[in-house]
């Protein structure tokens, strides 16, 4: 059958209805890799995976929400959604707009996003709203502005986005045949982390899978309010994700890092960029900064201990690594790039010198 997005796979756990026009752009069923180089080097027994969730349609996580959010907003009537964004959910949001045939206003800190979530959002249509402020300053009018102006907000405080995350959990346990021991993801507002936490619940409940993951939560250094205890009034990290400093899944959050015995921890700008690369140049994965920090951690963590051997542990590589293709080249040595003539010769050299 074809594969036609994550509500028609779950609709019996989603709330949809047989009447509901759907919304959707195929997203969902993202591959599931297993890492081999990275572990060998490590010289540890784990079986690590990452969910690559930056093949989803837009090239990140936020499809999976965004399918569902969208759907019950056409559903309700409403002719224009908004959000306040540090990048993918504007881009989700103007794409699955799009889709409907509805608007799309996108709140967003100017200079502060990647050039491919950019693109994504005026390329699709979306109406820019560039705040002089960070993410946290455009969340707090976007929570005000439904009272003000018809529009569905589209954030993650909007319940179907969690509904509509939830099944990436279901798909790595259909994949692994139960849930693995670890899971661990990039935290901004948290609510990715919560999704996946409500969707593994769910599937333990109705015995899907005998247990549930230990959750790991990873941030920022320069924007890490679950390591502070507390909001960071000036968030700052290259991970331009993760830069929030006021998540608004915070409660849930700290509730199931507790039940599942989880953690929270944070990586500087310079560990998150060598994760990325690594993962670049060892497994042929290419990843935003903000989701190599969900395998910055779990490789901490494995090497410390914390996570044991005989463990299996799945990372959310939450966006793909061309959203922001100013950071990748920032990071690699412009004087490995070789200028010649274009001649046999000259090719010829050139790979002879360099194998
Ligand atoms: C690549 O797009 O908040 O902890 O406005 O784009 O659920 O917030 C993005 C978040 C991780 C954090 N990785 O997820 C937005 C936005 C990537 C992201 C996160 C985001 P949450």
């Amino acid at each position: 059958m074809r594969y036609t997005g994550l509500i028609e796979k779950y609709r019996d756990r989603l709330p949809v209805s047989e009447s509901t026009r759907i919304i959707s752009l195929g997203e969902g069923n993202t591959p599931l890799i297993k890492l081999e180089n990275i572990p060998k080097e490590l010289g540890k027994e784990v079986d690590l995976y990452v969910k690559y969730e930056g093949l989803n349609p837009t090239g990140s996580f936020k499809d999976r929400g965004m399918t569902m959010a969208v759907t019950k907003a056409v559903e309700s009537g409403s002719e224009a959604i908004i959000c306040a964004s540090t990048g993918n959910t504007s881009a989700a949001a103007a794409a699955y707009a799009a889709r409907a045939g509805i608007k799309a206003f996108v709140v967003i800190p100017q200079g502060k996003i990647a050039l491919g979530k950019l693109a994504q959002a005026m390329i699709h249509g979306s109406t820019i709203i560039q705040i002089k402020g960070n993410f946290d300053d455009g969340m707090k009018i976007v929570k005000e502005i439904s009272n003000h102006a018809p529009v569905s907000i589209v954030n993650s405080i909007n319940p179907f986005r969690l509904q509509g995350q939830k099944t990436a959990a279901f798909e790595i346990i259909e994949e692994l045949g139960s849930a693995p021991d670890y899971h661990s993801l990039p935290v901004g507002n948290a609510g990715n982390i919560t999704a996946h936490w409500m969707g593994y619940t769910e599937y333990h409940e109705i015995g899907k899978s005998d247990s549930k993951p230990t959750m790991l939560g990873y941030q920022a250094e320069g924007a890490a309010p679950f390591i502070k205890g507390s909001k960071v009034d000036n968030p700052e990290t290259i991970a331009t994700a993760i830069r929030i400093g006021n998540p608004q899944s915070w409660e849930q959050a700290l509730k199931l890092s507790k039940e599942s015995n989880g953690w929270f921890d944070a990586f500087t700008d310079k560990e998150i960029l060598a994760t990325q690369k690594m993962l670049t140049e060892k497994e042929g994965v290419f990843c935003e900064p903000a989701s190599a920090t969900s395998v910055a951690g779990a490789l901490r963590d494995i090497k410390l201990g914390k996570i044991p051997e005989g463990s299996s542990v799945v990372c959310t590589l939450t966006g793909h690594g061309l959203k922001d293709p100013d950071t990748a080249i920032a990071q690699c040595d412009q004087s490995a790039m070789i200028n010649v003539n274009p001649t046999l010769e000259e090719v010829k050299k050139a790979i002879l010198d360099h194998m």
